[in-house]
């Protein structure tokens, strides 16, 4: 991808633990992900981003790095990671990496020497002899105690993950320097993790919440992002993606305007939050159409002309979307390749998660223990300690747990569904006998093939990418349907969200549009009024 045609193309998003171990371990590994490449190659997908391959603890699955210059040996070698780099480009692929450097691991040799009161790094990271009411995004207070230095650590996540200090110019520097290593490595993008967190309010007030004001875009953010990118992005191949914990539209314009010289896109969460009541998380509870669709519209208006969207349903922090906003019993393929057509045919760069693109679901996992993950397993302690109930709480983790998207990747019909020969990390999600990419791959009505077509479609239609977007159902309570448009094209894409059949009036001009994509074989159309059946999704396409 040149730096001017990034915007047509589609990213795959690699869990490696995951994803393919051809060792047989228990967790996958890069070699996993080189062996698979011809198959992303088929889906037509321009760029893989993995999550952290680096040396870490794995307390937070590798978001803990105690090495930025280090490959996790779970993971394998440098050598595998070049090899990677290498093999992947020789299919078109470009590969980003995850940074993360809001905080470190505890077990990095930085926090290590900070704690031991080094005169350089001391200051890398945020000490304050009292601490404040912030919460961790983990659960619990965001302070740690260090008894030797009689000062708390900030930690907004794990008490394992220690904040770095922003306004360290050294620090920062050190960063960069860190960026350029990889980046000089012939990576070609950067997925920066819980970016906009990384400039404090100096005065670390108290809070009447959660303390999440005084970090958020904090006060030197778009500063920090502009020095980064002239010390590590400007005039390089490299595209970026920033990850913006509770935003603003307007912080993400600036984020991802091209006059502004920060990124060139972002990811945000607002419309993953409609299944949270009182944007409480841990709580079972029925998605919110008409708020997605405002959600998702807003940003859709509010970016065009602008900035540039990351645009996504899934990744490792999430459950899975057909299980979330479709149908996982009797529908699965036809609302998993609803839900595609209507990412996909919005502006900004898709994001598709492993298995998204064989309409994997959430495992149903009914026990605590078949549950790994941090934020899971101290949410269930801390609810549990507040009152909640054993069985609330189960459902609420069987719906909303980030290990919903972790099981392995189902590539076949064999034990573990092909993921490894020996016993995997998590379990397997028990539909992989059906669900799996080598049944996808035979299949030409599979979900795969959907994707593949609208990976393609958004190649050959400029107005996928530049047109503008207006929603036409605002109200109703099962169809979306929305237009493109540029001077010279125009798109129509209409769904029905639930299962039972509907109608919705199409604007006369498309009655004779192309069907470019369909979830079934042909549109029940009578003069203008448009009949959809279960989840029916269709893409019209017109000059
Ligand atoms: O996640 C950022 C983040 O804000 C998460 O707390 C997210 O809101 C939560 O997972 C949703 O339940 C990033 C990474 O994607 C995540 O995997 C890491 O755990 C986190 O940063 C810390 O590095």
């Amino acid at each position: 991808m040149t730096p001017s045609n990034w915007r047509k193309s589609v990213v795959y998003q690699i869990y490696p633990k995951s994803f393919y171990s051809p060792e047989g371990n228990a967790t996958g590994s890069i070699k996993g992900v080189t062996a698979k490449l011809d198959y992303l190659a088929e889906l037509g997908i321009e760029y893989i981003w993995m999550t952290p391959v680096y040396k870490s603890p794995q307390n937070d699955n590798g978001y803990d790095v105690s090495d930025y210059y280090a490959i996790d040996p779970s993971y394998g070698t440098m050598d595998d990671l070049d090899e990677l780099v290498r093999e992947a480009e020789a299919r078109g692929i470009g590969l980003m990496m995850d940074i993360v450097v809001n905080h470190s691991s505890t077990e990095h040799e930085w926090f290590q020497k900070s704690l031991a009161g080094d005169e350089r790094y001391r200051d890398y990271y945020i000490w304050r002899d009292e601490p404040t009411n912030w919460e961790s995004k983990f659960g619990g207070n965001a302070w740690k105690y260090d008894e030797k230095s009689g000062q708390y650590y900030l930690h907004l996540f794990d008490v394992t993950q220690a904040d770095l200090n922003w306004e360290n110019e050294q620090m920062r520097e050190d960063v960069y320097e860190m960026m350029r290593f990889w980046r000089d490595k012939g990576i070609k993008g950067f997925r920066l993790d819980v970016i906009n967190l990384i400039s404090k309010q100096q005065e670390f007030p108290e809070d009447d919440s959660d303390g999440r004001k005084f970090y958020t875009d904090g006060p030197r953010i778009h500063e920090y992002l502009k020095e980064m990118n002239r010390e590590v992005f400007d005039g390089h191949d490299v595209i970026t993606v920033g990850e913006m914990s509770s935003t603003t539209l307007d912080h993400c314009v600036r984020y991802s305007s091209p006059d502004e010289r920060e990124l060139s896109m972002t990811f945000s969460f607002h419309h993953l939050k409609v299944d949270y009541p009182n944007g409480e998380k841990f709580v079972a509870a029925p998605f919110d159409f008409i708020q997605l669709k405002d959600i998702m519209s807003t940003w859709q208006e509010g970016m065009h002309g602008k900035g540039w969207n990351a645009i996504f349903w899934c990744n490792h922090d999430q459950p899975r979307v057909v299980s979330r906003f479709g149908n996982d019993t009797d529908h699965r393929v036809e609302s998993a390749k609803m839900l595609a057509t209507v990412l996909h045919g919005l502006q900004g760069t898709p994001y598709i998660y492993q298995g998204e693109e064989i309409g994997m679901t959430n495992p149903g996992f009914d026990s605590l223990d078949e549950y790994r993950d941090i934020e899971t397993l101290n949410a269930y302690n801390l609810k549990r300690e507040q009152g909640v109930s054993h069985e609330d709480m189960m459902a609420a983790i069987k719906q909303k747990s980030r290990d919903n998207s972790r099981t392995p990747m189902q590539w076949d019909a064999t034990p573990h569904a092909g993921f490894t020969s020996g016993t995997p990390w998590i379990n397997v999600a028990p539909n992989y006998t059906d669900v799996n990419v080598e049944t996808a791959l035979d299949d030409p009505n599979s979900v795969f093939y959907h994707y593949k077509n609208l990976i393609s479609l958004r190649k050959e239609f400029d107005v996928l990418t530049d047109g503008d977007y207006t929603l036409l159902t605002p109200d109703a309570l099962d169809v979306w349907a929305y237009t493109r448009k540029t001077a010279d094209e125009e798109v129509l894409v209409v769904a029905n969200f639930y299962g039972p059949e509907t109608t919705y009036e199409i604007p006369a001009g498309f009655t004779q549009a192309e069907v470019v994509s369909h979830n079934y074989d042909v549109p029940q159309l009578d003069g203008t009024t448009l009949s959809l059946r279960a989840y029916e999704a269709i893409m019209f396409y017109k000059q």
